[in-house]
C-alpha cells in the first residue's frame, strides 16, 4: 500500500515524512526543495504482535508495512505545468490514497506561498488543480470512447458514468463516492484518476497547540468532515522520532497524548483504504499481513506465499483475544475456540491464523 503526501509547499511535508520514515529526506524553507519524490517504507504498530512475541517466545517480530512518498512541486496552476508542473501528477497517480497536508501553523521565519494562512484556501488550490488534471484525463478519454462507442455498444455506459463524472469535476467540486453507484465508482477506479482516490488530511498545527482547540482546525473539519483530518504537529512528532519506544511513551505522557500523531496518521490511512490485518504467530515468526476488508482465506494465504493459495486446504483460525487470555493454542484447541475454515471463509480482524496447505 502506498501513500502519496500532497500540500502546497512549506506546508510540513518533507517534516511529516522524515517523522514517519526517521529518513534523509530534506526539510528546508525552499518551496521546491524536493525536486523527487521520496519513498520511505513504514512499519505499522502494532501492539498484538509483541504479546504474540511473548506467548510464543520469539523475538522475531515482523510488522506489515506502508509506503510513504513524499511528493513536491504541487501549487496553483500546476496542472498547466506551474512550479514542477505535470511531475507531481504521475507520481499522484501511482499512489494507493492520497495524505494532503495542511498549513495551520504560524511561523514568520517559514514563508507561505500566499503570504498568509488560510488552511481552507489551501485545500481549494490543492483540490483544484487534481480536479483540473483529472479533467484532462476524463476528457481524453471520452473523445476516444465516443469513437470506440461506434462499434462496441458496451461503451456507451462507460462514456455515461464518464460524462456524469466530467459535470462534477467541470463545476469544480470534488468528486464524493456516495455520488456513484458501486458499479460506477469500480469503474472511475480503474481509471488512473486521482480524485478518486480516498484522502486523509493531515493538518500541521503549532507544538503548543496539540491539546486545544484551533480555529483553523475546526475550520477545515467543517469541511472535510471530523474522520478525515489528523491533526498532528511536525516538529513534535520529529522530536518522537529521534527518540526509543520507552522513552517516546515518557514524552507522549508529558504532552497528554497517549498515541503518536503518526500512529493515528497510519492507523487511519488503513481504514480509510479498507484494510485490515490477520496475523500469523509461532516460535520462528509473529507478523502481520495486510489485507482488503473481505478478504477470503486462499486470498490471504496467497499472501504469505502463492503455493499457499495454489494448494490451500483449510485455515485454523484463532481470535486473537481468545489466544491471550487462554495462553495458549494447545488450550483454545481444547476449548473448542480455534476454528477449521474453507475456501469460503472471509477473513476476520484479530484473526491469528495457520494455512494448511498441499505443495
Ligand atoms: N514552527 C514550525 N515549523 C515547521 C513545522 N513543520 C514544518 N516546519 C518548518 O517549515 C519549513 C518547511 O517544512 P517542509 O517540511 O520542508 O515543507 P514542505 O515544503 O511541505 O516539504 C521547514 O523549515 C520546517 O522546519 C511546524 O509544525 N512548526
Ligand atoms: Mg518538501
Amino acid at each position: 500500500m502506498k501513500i502519496g503526501i500532497v500540500g502546497l509547499p512549506n506546508v510540513g511535508k518533507s517534516t511529516i515524512f522524515n517523522a514517519l520514515t526517521n529518513g534523509h529526506a530534506e526539510a528546508q524553507n525552499y518551496p521546491f526543495c524536493t525536486i523527487d519524490s521520496n519513498v520511505g517504507i513504514v512499519n505499522v504498530p502494532d501492539e498484538r504482535l509483541d504479546k504474540l512475541g511473548e506467548l510464543y517466545k520469539t523475538k522475531k517480530i515482523t510488522p506489515t508495512t506502508i509506503e510513504f512518498v513524499d511528493i513536491a512541486g504541487l501549487v496553483k496552476g500546476a496542472s498547466k505545468g506551474e512550479g514542477l508542473g505535470n511531475k507531481f501528477l504521475s507520481h499522484i497517480r501511482e499512489v494507493d490514497a492520497i495524505a494532503h497536508v495542511v498549513r495551520c501553523f504560524e511561523d514568520e521565519n517559514i514563508s507561505h506561498v500566499n503570504g498568509i494562512i488560510n488552511p481552507l484556501e489551501d485545500i481549494e488550490t490543492i483540490n483544484l488543480e487534481l480536479i483540473l488534471a483529472d479533467l484532462e484525463t476524463v476528457d481524453k478519454r471520452i473523445e476516444r470512447l465516443k469513437k470506440q462507442a461506434k462499434h462496441n455498444k458496451d461503451e456507451l455506459s462507460n462514456l455515461e458514468i464518464l460524462e456524469k463524472f466530467k459535470v462534477k469535476l467541470e463545476k469544480g467540486e470534488y468528486p464524493v463516492k456516495d455520488d456513484f453507484t458501486i458499479e460506477e465508482w469500480n469503474y472511475l477506479n480503474n481509471l488512473q484518476l486521482i480524485t478518486t482516490k480516498p484522502i486523509l488530511y493531515i493538518a500541521n498545527i503549532l507544538e503548543d497547540q496539540i491539546n486545544s482547540d484551533n480555529l483553523y482546525l475546526t475550520q477545515i473539519k467543517e469541511k472535510v468532515g471530523n474522520n478525515r483530518i489528523i491533526p498532528i504537529s511536525a516538529k513534535i512528532e520529529n522530536e518522537i522520532a529521534q527518540l526509543e519506544d520507552d522513552e517516546k511513551e515518557v514524552f507522549l505522557e508529558e504532552l497528554s497524548l497517549n498515541e503518536s500523531g503518526l500512529d493515528r496518521v497510519i492507523k487511519a490511512s488503513y481504514d480509510l483504504l479498507g484494510l485490515q490485518s490477520f496475523l500469523t504467530a509461532g516460535p520462528d515468526e509473529c507478523r502481520a499481513w495486510t489485507i482488503k476488508k473481505g478478504t477470503k482465506a486462499p486470498e490471504a494465504a496467497g499472501k504469505i506465499h502463492s503455493d499457499m493459495k495454489r494448494g490451500f486446504i483449510r485455515a485454523e483460525v484463532t481470535n486473537y483475544n481468545d489466544l491471550i487470555k487462554y495462553g495458549s493454542e494447545s488450550k483454545t484447541k481444547e476449548l473448542g475456540l480455534t476454528r477449521t475454515e474453507g475456501k469460503d471463509y472471509i477473513m476476520k480482524e484479530n484473526d491469528v491464523v495457520f494455512f494448511r496447505f498441499n505443495v
